[in-house]
């Protein structure tokens, strides 16, 4: 990995670093179809400005794969039994990041001291990459479909997260949004139901919404270190395809009333999940 020891509070809080990929002359293990490179990286960008702020010591507020954080992020495109190879670097100033690949298990073949000999790879879900490191992932492709890859700090999946809210969860805020909008338009009181809504509220230009891609079904309450590995059976090209389709009769549903009563569960008990069809 490339980064300034110039400064470097200011240089690498302002983007200075990148990944060198060096290829041994003789290649070694099963060649891959697929050689992904992602470089974490985490920020201080105040909401409507364009400039890191390298002061920042531990209230990062943009977490960045590639300097992008999601919905922004590339997907990873690969065809269904691809080999592939992920290699992760991290020169966030201040933070380790547990990448987790749902969907498969991995093993991690190279760190960036060199390869890591077969006999002590085991396999993962998950990887920590601590920062000034690098890790190299591979798997075979086989099982199609759009599997979620992301940093596992829940702070580290959503953008412009501020730190120091109190804990609103549950509490009824009354009017509170109505009167204060009338000071401060698009006013909203945050967490009262978790943070899920929070990918509706408007923020400035030259900023991101602090969470929320939009999903196949719904929105995708994520953001920043968060991409999508799309596996598919037929690819034309490498370019993004789409959502996966999902096979007829693979995709969850709520149960029925007649499903339920087989199990044993009473269908008309008090506090059962909305079942999202207006039954309850
Ligand atoms: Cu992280």
């Amino acid at each position: 990995m490339y980064h300034s020891h110039h400064d470097e509070m200011t240089q690498i809080g302002m983007g200075m670093t990148g990944l060198f990929v060096i290829h041994p002359q003789k290649p070694r293990g099963p060649a891959v179809d697929r050689d992904f490179a992602i470089l974490l990286h985490e920020w201080r960008i105040d909401v409507g400005t364009m400039r890191p702020n390298p002061n920042e010591m531990v209230e990062f507020n943009m977490l960045t794969m590639n300097a992008k954080a999601f919905p922004g992020t590339e997907p990873l495109v690969v065809r269904k039994g691809d080999r592939v190879r992920i290699r992760i670097g991290n020169l966030s100033p201040m933070d380790h990041h547990p990448i987790h690949l749902h969907g498969y298990r991995f093993v991690t073949t190279e760190t960036d001291g060199g390869p890591i000999p077969q006999s002590a790879q085991r396999p993962e879900t998950s990887v920590l990459v601590p920062v000034s490191s690098t890790r190299t992932i591979e798997f075979v492709a086989d099982e199609p479909g759009d599997w979620a890859m992301h940093c596992h700090m829940t702070h580290h999946v959503m953008n412009q997260m501020g730190h120091f809210l109190p804990n609103m969860i549950g509490v009824d805020p009354g009017n509170l949004n109505e009167k204060v909008r009338k000071l401060l338009p698009g006013y909203m009181t945050m967490g009262q139901n978790g943070m899920a809504g929070m990918g509706d509220m408007k923020v400035p230009p030259n900023s991101v919404p602090m969470l929320g891609g939009v999903g196949k079904y719904d929105e995708i309450t994520m953001g920043g270190m968060f991409t999508v590995l799309k596996v598919r059976e037929n690819l034309k090209s490498y370019a993004d395809p789409g959502w996966y389709e999902s096979p007829k009769g693979t995709l969850a549903s709520a149960a029925s009333d007649a499903d339920l009563k087989k199990d044993g569960v009473n269908p008309e008990m008090p506090g059962r999940a909305d079942p999202g069809d207006g039954r309850s």
